[in-house]
C-alpha cells in the first residue's frame, strides 16, 4: 500500500479515477481539503472544515469484474464501524453501506467502477468519515448528521485514524475478495440498525416498502410485502 496525500483536491475519487491508469493497485489517494466530495446518484459529500477523512482506495483486483466486488462497500462499512468501536462509541450499520451514530450518519462510502469500453480497469472505492466536526457545520448537512469528536469528547488524531482504517482494510481485503460477504455477515447483521422494521427504500425512481427481514450471504437486502419476498440489491432506505 502507497499513500499519495493532496492538500487540496475537488474530489479524491474524481483524482484516482482520472488517473487510474498510471496508479499501480492499492494505492490510497487521500487529501486534506475536498472542495466538491461526491456522493451517489449526484448528491455531495461536505467537508466540514476540521481534520477530517477524505481517501480513496484503488483497487485493480483482476482484469475482469466480479460479483463480490460490489460488496467492497459493505465491507469497508464494517471494517470502519470495528475501528469506531475501538473509540467505545456504537456504530450501526445502514443498507447497504451508511455508517450511523446516535442515529445519524458520520461517513460516507462510495465505489466507483472503472471501465475503458468493455474492458474492467479496475474500482474506485471512497471514504469520508467526520472525524472532527461542530455542530454549527453539521447543521448545513440537509440530513442528520455527527462527527467522532462530538460523540467521543476529544479532538481525533487524523493520521492515527487513517493508518487504523487502511490498514484494517487491506489486512482482510484479499480474504473478503475470496470469502464474499459472507466473510463480514454476522457483523453486518449484528451493527444493521433497520432489520424487522418497517421500512422504505427508494430504488431509482420507485419506492419498495415492507418489513426488513433479512440480508442474504451477497448482501441483498430481504424486504417482506403482503407475505412475498423482495430481493434488493441497491437502494436508499428512506
Ligand atoms: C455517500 O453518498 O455517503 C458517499 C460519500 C463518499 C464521500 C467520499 S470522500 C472521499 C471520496 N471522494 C469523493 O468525492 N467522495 C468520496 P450518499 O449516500 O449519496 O450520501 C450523500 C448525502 O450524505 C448528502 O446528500 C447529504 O445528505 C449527506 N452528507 C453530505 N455530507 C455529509 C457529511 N460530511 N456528513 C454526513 N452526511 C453528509
Amino acid at each position: 500500500m502507497s499513500i499519495i496525500y493532496l492538500k487540496e483536491i475537488d474530489s479524491t475519487n474524481r483524482y484516482a479515477k482520472s488517473n487510474l491508469e498510471n496508479l499501480p493497485d492499492r494505492t490510497v489517494i487521500q487529501c486534506g481539503r475536498q472542495t466538491a466530495g461526491r456522493g451517489r446518484l449526484q448528491r455531495t459529500w461536505i467537508d466540514l472544515g476540521g481534520e477530517n477523512l477524505f481517501l480513496s482506495f484503488v483497487l485493480k483486483p483482476a482484469d475482469v469484474f466480479s460479483e463480490v466486488y460490489s460488496n467492497l462497500t459493505q465491507y469497508l462499512a464494517v471494517i470502519l464501524a470495528q475501528i469506531l468501536e475501538q473509540y467505545n462509541v456504537q456504530p450501526q450499520i445502514k443498507w447497504p453501506n451508511d455508517v450511523l451514530v446516535d442515529g445519524k450518519k458520520i461517513a460516507g462510502i462510495l465505489s466507483e467502477t472503472v471501465m475503458q469500453g468493455t474492458l474492467f480497469k479496475g474500482l474506485v472505492l471512497g471514504i469520508g468519515v467526520n472525524l472532527n466536526g461542530d455542530i454549527k457545520s453539521l447543521n448545513k448537512i440537509d440530513k442528520a448528521a455527527t462527527a467522532l469528536n462530538l460523540q467521543t469528547g476529544e479532538t481525533i488524531d487524523l493520521t492515527a485514524f487513517t493508518n487504523m482504517l487502511a490498514g484494517k482494510f487491506f489486512e482482510g481485503y484479499d480474504r473478503f475478495l475470496q470469502e464474499g460477504f459472507k466473510e463480514i455477515k454476522k457483523y453486518y447483521i449484528e451493527h444493521a440498525c433497520f432489520l424487522n422494521k418497517e421500512i422504505n427504500v427508494q430504488v431509482f425512481n420507485e419506492n419498495k416498502s415492507g418489513i426488513a427481514k433479512s440480508i442474504t450471504d451477497k448482501g441483498e437486502l430481504i424486504l417482506e410485502k403482503d407475505g412475498q419476498p423482495i430481493v434488493l440489491t441497491i437502494g436508499d432506505i428512506l
